[in-house]
């Protein structure tokens, strides 16, 4: 591989990454894409499955949706089950719009094939080691492939690569403000080759912590259980987790939990995090490697997409008129709904989990507030809006 040169270097092929690139490519922007996985590595990386309705209607938009609306499942409720009864929210009915349920590997094999079909370059096993003249107008990223060190030269770097990426640790410390919040437990995950056992979303509150019932297709469920933080996998055999998402799913009026094999099971641990400012001169750092936000909102995949549909418009402003404003407002604009998104995460997963230690008047304080939330249309409508996702860009919160 040679140096190269382009105009917007693109750390990163998740979701912020590829819908930049595809962003950027419908408004003649070049770029370059740098992945340092395999293609089928992260064509098959299980983990988001909710999109919010502004996600959905940004893909439709521009022309991305055609296997989504075939095989997607379209939600206009959830369910909240906590002193063994459940209770709707009929998230349509209080907002207009709906949540979509597709798989997040599913979206980036669509938008992989779309950012191929442009002809422009998305390197795979090729890894942004380093990110110089940040400063200056002409700032480089180092790429190892095959190998071999390469230099990538663009007149904008945009930091695409998650949480654990090169271009949050390149911005010199004293020049951005970290704030990080820490849950006293994680998820564990499981993928089932099982028919979903409900047709909505169910988020229970249990005694023994929280479950969440959600799912991927008419034949696959996609099931969480609260754990400890440190919890192993190892200590979690098929059994003992089919056993606890019965117990934590179980309700007074009868519910049946389908079971079927395991396809995948992991333990995720739940943080909120967010950089301030999300740019660094030439840097612009867009989805995980910013921010993130604990799961139970279902919010990280949308977050991202917000991040770049921002920075695609400022860097389009700047290419045909010179025009800063944009950039300049780009942390701005998008850290108002960075941290709308991280309060209504915060105040879910708080609401719905149980803390590892004895808490009496906590758990008064959580069951008072499900059952507000689930007797008040206003405090419905509050949590829906927030669920299905407020408008992209503008906004008063
Ligand atoms: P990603 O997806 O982590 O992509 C970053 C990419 O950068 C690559 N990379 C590098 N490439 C080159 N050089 C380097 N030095 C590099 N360093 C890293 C990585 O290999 C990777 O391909 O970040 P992005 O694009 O910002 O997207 C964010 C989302 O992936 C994330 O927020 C969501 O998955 C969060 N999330 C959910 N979000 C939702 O909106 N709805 C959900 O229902 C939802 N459920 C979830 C989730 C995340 C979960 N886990 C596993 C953390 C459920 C779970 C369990
Ligand atoms: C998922 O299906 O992976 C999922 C659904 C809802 C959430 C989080 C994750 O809140």
């Amino acid at each position: 591989m040679e140096d190269m040169r382009t105009q917007v270097g693109i750390i990163g092929a998740g979701p912020a990454g590829l819908m930049l690139a595809h962003l950027l490519h419908l408004h003649g922007i070049d770029s370059v894409v740098l992945e340092r996985q395999t293609r089928d590595h992260i064509e098959s990386r299980i983990r988001a499955g909710v999109l919010e309705q502004g996600t959905v209607d940004l893909l439709d938009e521009i022309g991305l949706a055609d296997r989504l609306h075939r095989e997607c499942l379209v939600h206009t409720g959830l369910e909240l089950l906590f002193d063994g009864a459940a209770q709707r929210i009929p998230l349509t009915e209080l907002t207009g719009r709906a949540v979509t349920i597709y798989a997040q590997h599913e979206l980036v094999k669509d938008l992989v094939a779309a950012r191929l079909d442009t002809g422009r370059p998305l390197l795979f096993e090729a890894e942004a080691t380093g990110i110089a003249g940040l400063e200056g107008a002409d700032p480089v990223i180092r790429v190892r492939q095959e190998g071999r060190e390469v230099e990538l030269r663009c007149d904008f770097v945009a930091g695409c690569d998650g949480f654990h990426g090169v271009s949050r640790p390149a911005i010199p410390a004293g020049a951005v403000t970290a704030y990080d919040h820490r849950y006293p437990y994680s998820w564990l995950g499981v993928l089932a080759q099982a028919p979903p056992s409900s047709e909505e979303l169910i988020y229970a509150h249990h005694d023994d912590g929280f479950a969440l019932h959600s799912m991927r297709s008419p034949e696959i469920t996609r099931l969480y259980l609260q754990v400890a933080p440190d919890e192993r996998i190892e200590e979690w055999p098929d059994e003992r987790i089919w056993e606890q998402l019965a117990t934590r799913l179980h309700r007074r009026d009868g519910f049946h939990l389908g079971t079927g094999p395991i396809l995948d099971k992991g333990i995720t641990a739940l943080r909120s995090y967010v950089t301030e400012p999300m740019r660094h001169g030439r840097l612009f750092l867009a989805g995980d490697s910013a921010h993130i936000v604990p799961a139970t909102g279902a919010k990280g995949l949308n977050l991202a997409v917000a991040d770049v549909t921002v920075l695609a418009a400022a860097l389009h402003d700047w290419y045909t008129s010179g025009s800063d404003a944009g950039l300049d407002a780009y942390s701005r604009v998008c850290l108002r709904r960075v941290w709308r998104v991280q309060h209504f995460s915060w105040w879910m997963t708080s609401m719905l989990h149980r803390p590892p230690e004895s808490d009496p008047f906590g758990d008064r304080l959580r069951l008072s507030q499900l059952r507000y939330l689930t007797s008040s249309t206003a405090a419905a409508t509050s949590f829906a809006e927030n669920y299905v996702g407020l408008p992209l860009v503008k906004g008063g919160w």
